[in-house]
């Protein structure tokens, strides 16, 4: 695929809303790139990496990103309000793309 890439966010029995609202089973999506949702501490709000580990706490479901050319992988992290994982955590499978 070529530059920018749009990724689509697919979520299941949860509802997407901004981050710091807090409603039951809602959150919003954390777009891991080239990282894997096991470096995220569960106990602990999920950073902001640039390139790395994005949060899309407006409520997006969809983003348009400009990436570097090779392989990368992709995965999402789902989480709560205050950016902390659900329990039990709430992560995709992880896709690798490749970017010419
Ligand atoms: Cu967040």
């Amino acid at each position: 695929m070529k530059s920018p890439v749009t990724i689509r966010f697919g979520l299941k029995k949860m509802g997407v809303c901004p981050a710091g609202l807090f409603l039951p089973d809602t959150g919003h999506h954390h777009l891991l790139i080239n990282m894997d949702a096991s470096e995220l501490d569960p106990k602990a709000p999920i950073p902001t990496i640039e390139n790395k580990c994005l949060h899309y706490g407006k409520g997006q479901t969809e983003v348009t990103l400009d990436l570097p050319k090779g392989t990368h992988t992709l995965q999402l992290a789902f989480a709560n309000f205050a950016h902390m994982l659900h329990k039990p955590a709430v992560i995709s499978k992880k896709i690798t793309i490749t970017v010419e």
